[in-house]
C-alpha cells in the first residue's frame, strides 16, 4: 500500500463505522497442497491487491469462492479463515461450489453468456438452460453467506458480473444492508444486452443494489437505457438513478486506476533490472526497439488483430525487420471454453507463422511468453518497452495501459491504444489512438510511435502519468465510499424522524 492509500480512519469514517463485506468470485488468498504440505498463494490481480490492504486496515469480511484444493482444510466449520495467514486482520469466508456448479456458473453463464454479451460479441453467446440454473444457485450461495456473516447495517460490496443476482437476494433478507456493486466489464447498449435471454432477471438482481458502479459515462448511460425498458422501472436521468420495486439504485461512473506509486517503485527496483538483463540477453533485445503486449488470452483483447498490424508493418516497411521486436506476454485463461481454446491455437500458430516468415539468424520478430511473470518481471518489460500496444476489441477499462504508464521511469515510451477500451476515455488524447480492426492505420500508428521525437514522447508521457497518478486505485475507492456516504446521508435527511 502506498502513500495515496486511505487510512483506516478515513475508510471507517466514510463508512460511518459500518462493517464492510466484500463479495467476489475470486478469493484474495488461496490454500493449495504442494507435496502434501499446505501453501498459500497471494493476491495476484490489481483489484485484490488494492482491496486487501483496505480490508486489513478496517478488518471486514471477504466472501469468495474457495477454489484452492486445500481451501476447505484450513477453514472452520463455517468456512472462515483469518487472513493474511501470518497475522490475521480480517475474515475470509469461503463459499464451496461443486464442480458442476463451477462449470455452469463460472465457465457457463458468467463466461459464455455475460462476458460475450457485455463485450458485444453476441455470436459467442452459449445460453444453455443449465448455465442459468447454476448461476442462480451460485448467486444464492454467495447471498446466503453474506446474510450469515454481516453484522448490523453492513456495507456489502459485490464485485463484477459473476454476482448480478446476489444483491436482490441479500436485500430481501437484509434490508438494513447497503448493497453496492462494481461492474468491471463494459455495459452494452440495450439492443445488445437483450441478446441475453435473462436480461430482465439480471437487471432486477442488480437493482437490489443501492449503488452500481461502472468504469465510464457511456456504460452508465447504457445501463440507464436498459433499466428504462424494464417493466415497472422508472429512470431519473438527472440523478442517474432507477426506482424499481419501491427501491432507488444510483448508477455512477468510477474509472478504476492502478496503484501508480507501487508500479513506479517496482519499475525502479533492482529486481526489475535483474529480470531485464536476463530476459533482454536471452531474446537479443539490447539493440532493437521493443513493442509490448500484455494480456490474458481472451478473444476480446485483439491479439490476432495486433499481430496482423505488426505483420503488415514488417511486410510493407522492411526497414523495421531486425529493428523492432514485439514481446507478447500472454496468459492462458478460461481454457475449458472452446472459444478460448481456438484463440490460444490461433495466436500460437500466427506467432509461429510470422516468425517463420521474417526471422533471420540474429533476429526473432515476436517473442512469445506464456509463463506467469513476477510483478517485477512485468515491471521490467513495461519500463523497457518503447511502445505498449493495447488493441482490445472491447475492454471495460484495461489496466495494462495504466500500468505501462506508471512504469515509464526511463526514456519515455508511447502508448498505442484502442479507441474501444474504457481507458481511451481518459488516456485517448495523449496516446496514439487506433481502431484495432484497421490494420493499415494500426501499422501506421506503430511506425509513428517509433518515430515520435523525444520531446513529444516526453510531453505525452508526462501528461499520461499525471492522469494515472491522479486517478489511481485509491482515488477510485475514495470516490465510491464518498458516494456511499452521500447516498446514506441523503436518505437520512429524507426520512422523517421516528414518532412524528
Ligand atoms: C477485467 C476487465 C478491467 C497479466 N499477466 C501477468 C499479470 N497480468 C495482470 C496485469 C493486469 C491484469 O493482469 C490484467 O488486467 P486488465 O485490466 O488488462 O484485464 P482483465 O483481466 O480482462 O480485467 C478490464 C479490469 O477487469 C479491472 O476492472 O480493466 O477491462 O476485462 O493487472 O498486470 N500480472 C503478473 N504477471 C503476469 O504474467 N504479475
Amino acid at each position: 500500500m502506498t502513500g495515496n492509500a486511505p487510512t483506516t480512519e478515513q475508510v471507517s469514517s466514510l463508512l460511518d463505522d459500518r462493517d464492510l463485506v466484500v463479495v467476489s468470485n475470486r478469493e484474495p488468498y488461496s490454500h493449495e497442497y504442494e507435496d502434501g504440505e499446505v501453501t498459500v498463494s497471494r493476491p495476484a490481480g490489481g483489484l485484490t491487491s488494492a482491496l486487501d490492504p483496505v480490508m486489513q486496515s478496517v478488518g471486514g469480511t471477504w466472501i469468495a469462492w474457495g477454489s484452492g484444493d486445500a481451501d476447505h482444510a484450513v477453514t472452520d466449520e463455517d468456512g472462515r479463515v483469518g487472513v493474511p495467514p501470518e497475522s490475521p486482520a480480517y475474515t475470509l469466508r469461503r463459499v464451496p461450489l461443486s464442480d458442476e456448479r463451477v462449470e455452469g456458473y463460472y465457465y457457463g453463464y458468467s463466461n459464455q453468456v455475460l462476458w460475450p454479451v457485455c463485450h458485444l460479441d453476441t455470436a459467442k453467446v452459449n445460453a444453455r438452460d443449465e448455465f442459468w440454473q447454476q448461476y442462480r444457485e451460485a448467486n444464492r450461495a454467495f447471498a446466503d453467506a453474506v446474510c450469515g456473516e454481516a453484522g448490523d447495517d453492513p456495507v456489502v460490496w459485490f464485485q463484477d458480473y459473476h454476482l448480478a443476482l446476489a444483491p436482490r437476494f441479500v436485500k430481501a433478507n437484509r434490508p438494513d444492508a447497503f448493497c453496492m456493486q462494481f461492474w468491471h466489464i463494459p455495459w452494452p447498449s440495450r439492443d445488445v444486452f437483450r441478446a441475453c435471454p435473462q436480461y430482465e432477471r439480471l437487471l432486477e438482481g442488480l437493482l437490489g443494489n443501492d449503488l452500481v458502479g461502472v468504469h465510464t459515462d457511456a456504460y452508465c448511460r447504457n445501463f440507464l437505457d436498459c433499466a428504462a425498458a424494464l417493466p415497472g422501472a422508472t429512470v431519473d436521468r438527472a440523478t442517474r438513478s432507477v426506482v424499481y420495486d419501491g427501491h432507488r439504485t444510483f448508477v455512477r461512473p468510477f474509472p478504476l486506476g492502478v496503484d501508480a506509486e507501487h508500479h513506479r517503485d517496482l519499475a525502479r527496483s533492482d529486481a526489475a533490472s535483474r529480470f531485464w538483463r536476463e530476459f533482454g540477453d536471452r531474446h537479443g533485445l539490447a539493440d532493437v526497439a521493443v513493442a509490448l503486449g500484455v494480456e490474458r488470452l481472451d478473444y476480446t483483447k485483439g491479439i490476432p488483430e495486433r499481430l496482423a498490424a505488426l505483420e503488415r508493418l514488417w511486410e510493407t516497411r522492411p526497414a523495421w525487420r531486425g529493428e523492432l521486436t514485439y514481446v507478447q506476454k500472454a496468459s492462458v485463461s478460461r481454457g475449458e471454453i472452446p472459444a478460448y481454446q481456438r484463440l490460444q491455437e490461433r495466436v500460437r500458430s500466427e506467432v509461429e507463422r510470422i516468425n517463420d516468415r521474417f526471422a533471420t539468424d540474429d533476429w526473432q520478430p515476436v517473442v512469445y511468453v506464456e509463463d506467469h511473470l513476477p510483478q517485477t518481471g512485468l515491471a521490467a518489460l513495461y519500463r523497457e518497452a518503447d511502445l505498449c500496444l493495447v488493441s482490445a476489441l472491447r475492454d471495460g477499462m484495461n489496466l495494462v495501459a495504466k500500468e505501462f504508464i506508471a512504469s515509464q521511469v526511463q526514456d519515455p515510451g508511447v502508448l498505442v491504444l484502442s479507441e474501444l477500451t474504457g481507458a481511451s476515455e481518459e488516456l485517448g488524447e495523449e496516446a496514439l489512438t487506433i481502431h484495432p480492426r484497421d490494420t493499415h492505420g494500426f501499422a501506421d500508428a506503430i511506425e509513428r510511435g517509433l518515430r515520435l521525437p523525444s520531446d513529444d514522447r516526453g510531453r505525452r508521457m508526462c501528461e499520461l502519468q499525471r492522469q494515472v497518478h491522479a486517478s489511481d486505485v485509491y482515488a477510485w475507492l475514495d470516490a465510491q465510499f464518498r458516494t456511499v456516504r452521500a447516498i446514506r446521508r441523503g436518505r437520512q435527511r429524507a426520512t422523517p424522524p421516528r414518532g412524528r
